[in-house]
């Protein structure tokens, strides 16, 4: 074994010797993204679009203190009805959660950590975090953008939320290397919507061309990882001004809640779902089974070099 204490499931460990197309998907998203019974039906479905576009799904935990590479439907949905009641675990949590034994959902930070030591380079998830708004004075930033700078995984994501500050985001992703490619679009997708009015680094039209870029940045030899953005389709995206004003709302009830630190973002995910009474779970759901669908296909286009 490659590390005494990661546990490759058999199916993905044959596939990656076997250089055949591997995705692996985060944890977080199942306990504290979104409410049960949905985070385990959207688990699930995941791991099923994976398979049906051509690659074996990798979901990733930290389960007993051991870092897990594909799991098993009864752990996601052991995953899924624990909730916020599982570690969420960044970088910073890995040591005493594997030391002491203890379960933990992987963040895109903890995820590609644990992808890239298990031989996976393909990535899919909703969305990643990144510079909150007000960080000139709390100094929030998410450790996914500093993992993206120095872990050489490809993370297809549907943006960035504006519960960030998205110009702050993309400032700090240009000072540290990380190309951010928009999938079939010149403009930074915002999560719930296809527009946000930031533009990304380069747009890139089709798996093989993602496929080759990552390729080049590997070969190259640069340390750090790739983000792709995604956009939701376009029957599933949201009215631009209704999700703006539920995030604003948010944003406002967290700060008089006084959250901070990692309960932030599940806060504000959680209060965006009950203002728009459940919409905006409808379209993250949709928008992580078009981003699983995109990086299976990707991940068959890197094999395929
Ligand atoms: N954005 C979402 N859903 C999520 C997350 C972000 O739309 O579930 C999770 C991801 O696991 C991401 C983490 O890596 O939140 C970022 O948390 P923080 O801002 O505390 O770094
Ligand atoms: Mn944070």
């Amino acid at each position: 074994m490659i590390n005494r204490y990661l546990d490759v499931n058999p199916e993905v460990a044959e596939a990656v010797a076997a250089g055949r197309p591997v995705v692996a998907l985060e944890s977080t998203i199942i306990s504290h993204g979104m409410p049960y019974p949905q985070n385990v039906e959207t688990a699930l479905n995941v791991e099923k679009i994976v398979r049906e576009n051509g690659a074996i799904p990798a979901t990733i935990a930290i389960l007993g203190g051991r870092l897990k590479a594909g799991l098993t439907a009864d752990e996601i949905t052991y995953l899924g009805k624990t909730g916020v009641n599982v570690t969420k675990a960044s970088r910073r949590d890995l040591p005493v959660l594997v030391a002491k034994g203890m379960d933990g959902a992987t963040t895109v930070t903890t995820t590609m950590i644990i992808a890239h030591m298990a031989g996976i380079n393909i990535f899919a998830t909703g969305g990643i975090g990144g510079v909150h708004r007000g960080a000139e004075t709390t100094m929030d930033i998410s450790a996914d953008l500093e993992e993206l700078a120095g872990t050489p995984v490809m993370v297809i994501c549907a943006g960035a939320k504006s519960i960030l500050d998205l110009g702050l985001t993309l400032e700090y992703l240009e000072t540290h290397g990380v190309p951010v490619i928009g999938y079939g679009t010149d403009e930074l997708p915002a999560f719930y919507t296809r527009k946000s009015g930031f533009s990304v680094d380069y747009r890139l039209d089709s798996p093989e061309e993602l496929a080759a870029a990552f390729k080049a940045q590997r070969d190259l030899g640069m340390k750090g990882g790739m983000l792709v953005t995604n956009p939701i389709p376009e029957e599933f995206s949201m009215d631009f001004h209704v999700i703006n004003r539920a995030i604003d709302d948010a944003i406002a009830e967290s700060v008089r809640d006084g959250i901070h630190g990692k309960a932030t973002t599940p806060y504000l995910l959680a209060k965006v779902k009950e203002i728009t009474g459940g919409d905006s779970l409808a379209s993250n759901i949709r928008l992580v089974y078009n981003n699983a669908a995109l990086a299976a296909r990707t991940a068959a286009a890197y094999c395929a070099l």
